[in-house]
């Protein structure tokens, strides 16, 4: 029996590297889908016959290749918009969530953060969501502050008050979804409070839209921010939207070519959204995987992605809460966690647990996951963390199992 109605062996069929044999000819399970997930071949079909059949540099010349690429990357901007549900003129490819970010932080942070402002985030923000806005902060005499974490792993909204009512607080940015814990974030509640003080929301979407079905205008925040590579595109692509006066009215980030409308000796006037922020050549051939991704997800639907993670996830946390010695991390409630596992088993160093059960051919994440603040919160120095895509199945969920047993066997707990 297959986790859910989604068709996994022909899905499992579109994913050349599933078939690959790793230590000995074990059969690769892959768990390590927050990090970056593994790739269709029509994503790879797509890049390779870019470079084969119509490489060229776009918006520039006029020839029919440097037609055909730029039809190409500015058709992957609609399929984006339409995938979230905003306008493509506020829609800019940048290289991922952290270059996203940083952007916002340097263009928009700098103009609008002055001394004694303060920047909210939260506990569990991966070090993307947390080091740019402690660059800004020091520069700018303004203060971080943090949302805390629950001990079901969910955010303390009682805090986002409290810096609410001191009237400073220019931007509140938090993750949609934990890369540790999974949480599901209330965004919309969040977005709605800060709204109410006119307070600027910024959300990292980068676990949540290759996951969950986003609508971002009925989210309603000021800024998103998500990598491609996350949801089976490219790597060294990632998508910043944010609304159109905001903009408008923010400096460019890189400056140079494709960003401008005039450049004389002494002054320059930029170009329209969304080349403003779209210096340079961009990384034309992986937009335009990109392209094949969504259409890939679309394909399947971004429900039926949910539920099969869903099923996935129940599944193995049903299992994984049974054996001795183990601690899961993040809550029970399916409604509001992802399929993502983070846990420790009895002493074992993540390090030595993820080495183990890779000799078993199962690819787990071991380590801080870039979210040192959160570590701090669970007083850990590391955990394991199994997660999961539309590819993954039950069966792979069992060998999981019996190699954490095998672990355990080994290390006597
Ligand atoms: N935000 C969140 C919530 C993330 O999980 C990650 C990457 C990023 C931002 C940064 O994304 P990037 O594409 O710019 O690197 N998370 C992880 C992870 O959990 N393991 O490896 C990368």
């Amino acid at each position: 029996m297959q986790a859910s109605t989604i068709n996994i062996e022909n899905i499992r069929r579109d994913f050349p590297i599933l078939q690959r044999k790793v230590h000995n000819n074990k059969p690769l399970v892959y768990f390590d889908n927050a990090a970056t997930t593994q790739k269709p071949i029509q994503v790879i079909d797509s890049i390779h016959n870019y470079y084969l059949n119509y490489n060229s540099n776009i918006h520039r010349a006029v020839h029919q290749l440097a037609e055909e690429a730029t039809a190409a990357y500015e058709l992957t901007r609609d399929k984006v918009a339409k995938f979230i549900n905003v306008n493509r003129e506020e829609l800019i490819f940048v290289r991922g969530t952290t270059e996203a970010i940083n952007l916002i932080a340097y263009s928009w942070g700098r103009q609008n953060v002055q001394k004694g402002d303060i920047v909210v985030t939260t506990e569990y923000e991966h070090h993307s969501n947390i080091v740019p806005w402690q660059l800004l902060t020091k520069e700018k005499e303004a203060k971080l502050e943090y949302i805390g974490v629950d001990d079901n792993g969910e955010l303390i909204l009682d805090q986002l008050d409290d810096y609410l009512n001191t009237g400073r607080v220019k931007l509140v940015t938090v993750s949609h979804m934990s890369n540790v814990l999974g949480t599901i974030t209330n965004a919309e509640e969040i977005i709605r409070r800060c709204h109410k003080k006119g307070v600027k929301v910024l959300v990292d979407a980068a676990q949540s839209v290759p996951h969950i079905k986003v609508d971002v205008q009925k989210l309603d925040c000021d800024f998103f921010a998500f990598s491609a590579h996350k949801m089976l595109g490219p790597t060294g692509v990632g998508v910043l939207w944010a609304r159109k006066e905001i903009l408008e009215n923010m400096q460019p980030f890189n400056a140079g070519g494709d960003m401008i409308r005039e450049v004389h000796k002494y002054n320059t006037t930029w170009n329209d959204l969304p080349y403003k922020f779209e210096a340079g050549t961009p990384n034309i051939a992986d937009v335009i995987g990109f392209s094949a991704a969504l259409d890939y997800l679309e394909n399947i639907g971004m429900d039926k992605v949910r539920e099969h993670e869903i099923e996935l996830t129940k599944y193995a946390l049903e299992k994984m809460s049974v054996i001795k010695g183990i601690k899961l991390y993040g809550t029970p409630d399916m409604n509001k966690r992802g399929g993502v596992i983070s846990f420790n088993l009895g002493d074992i160093h993540p390090h030595d647990l993820a080495t183990i059960i890779d000799e078993d051919g199962v690819a787990i994440r071991s380590g801080h996951h870039c979210a040192q603040v959160l570590m701090e919160r669970l007083d850990v120095s590391a955990t394991s963390r199994a997660s999961f895509y539309i590819y993954n199945t039950k069966e792979e969920v069992d060998v999981f199992i019996r190699s954490l047993n095998r672990a355990r066997e080994l290390f006597r707990i």
